[in-house]
């Protein structure tokens, strides 16, 4: 089974509407709200679609009764059967404080293909050659760099690593710079920085570190139809994360997933801008209209690009 092609410019309009939602609190310091506009119009925009959607990653699991939750149902129940992973917006701090690379993301997969995570932090490595054992989580950071460096045949000084610049990565960070290898450290964000593995232009080799699990399942999404390899292992740290791992069905709490244990079958992903980056432009507005920028991904046509859109306001 695939996923039908009409679902491409469906679920562009979730995304670029959602974001054009976020867009009117861009600059105006406030996370929740520009967060509120966005899931409210993803919800709105989900559930007129003909589908049985379920939400598999979302703003929160049914006992904070957030919007979109996981389980939440969505659509007409009309149609094919979806799981939807959605973050309105990855990075509610660049939207907050009009900064680069605020972003409306969806993934879909077919019933039963996307991870059901939980909301704890992931270790994650990316790179754009989908080979194994290149890099793998198990391996040091000195073997990963000397391994990449060799395939892609350079030196580590001519290799950039993107990471969240965050304490907890120091060690990772020292290692990284006593092979001189470049930085590019970003304070939010890190589906866009999975994303910067895809293509030579962003000129980041690899994308590692740890970061939000739910993030990790969309990262993951992303690079599905770029031939990409991603590995994530979840952290779980409490007893209570741990419960609600094993009540999503996850029984190894130190399993490594595979990109395609993470989601697997068709899928198809879309990320607007809301603020420009270099990924994509953000919302502008142009005469009484609004214009996006959605990167759009579907794995079964192969179809991989960066979609204008026009929306009357
Ligand atoms: C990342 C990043 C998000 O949270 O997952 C990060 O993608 C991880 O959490 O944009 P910490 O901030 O606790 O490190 C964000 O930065 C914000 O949700």
């Amino acid at each position: 089974m695939t996923i039908d092609k009409k679902f491409l410019k469906i679920f562009e309009k979730v995304s670029s509407r959602a974001a054009i939602a976020s867009y009117h609190f861009v600059g105006k310091k406030d996370k929740n709200a520009a967060d509120n506009a966005a899931v409210n119009s993803m919800r709105t925009e989900l559930n007129k679609i003909n589908m049985s959607g379920e939400v598999v990653i979302g703003e929160g699991e049914l006992d904070e009764a957030p919007m979109l939750y996981i389980g939440e149902k969505l659509g007409t129940f009309e149609g094919p059967h979806f799981d939807i992973a959605v973050d309105p917006v990855e990075g509610t701090n660049f939207a907050a404080y009009n900064l680069p690379g605020a972003l409306s993301v969806i993934a879909i997969a077919e019933k039963s293909n996307l991870m059901n995570a939980p909301e704890t932090y992931m270790n994650k490595i990316a790179i754009k050659s989908n080979k194994k054992d290149i890099v793998d989580l198990d391996y040091s950071i000195k073997k990963n760099i000397t391994n990449l460096a060799d395939f892609l045949n350079k030196d580590p000084d001519q290799i950039t690593a993107c990471i969240l610049d965050r304490p907890r990565h120091k060690e990772i960070i020292d290692q990284l710079k006593s092979m001189k290898v470049n930085l590019k450290l970003i304070s939010d964000g890190d589906v866009s920085g999975s994303l910067f593995v895809t293509e030579t232009k962003f000129n980041v080799d690899i994308f590692l570190g740890i970061g939000g699990g739910p993030e990790g399942v969309l990262s993951a999404s992303a690079l599905d139809t770029f031939d990409c390899f991603f590995q994530g292992r979840f952290l779980f740290e409490t007893d209570e994360d741990k419960n609600r791992a094993k009540k999503m069905g996850i029984k190894n709490f130190n399993k490594k997933y595979e990109l395609n244990e993470i989601v697997s079958g068709d899928s198809i992903f879309c990320a607007t801008g809301i603020t420009s980056s270099e990924l994509l432009s953000g919302i502008k507005i142009e005469d009484d209209y609004y214009l996006s920028e959605t990167l759009i991904t579907h794995k079964s046509s192969n179809f991989k690009g960066v979609v204008k859109s026009k929306q009357k306001i």
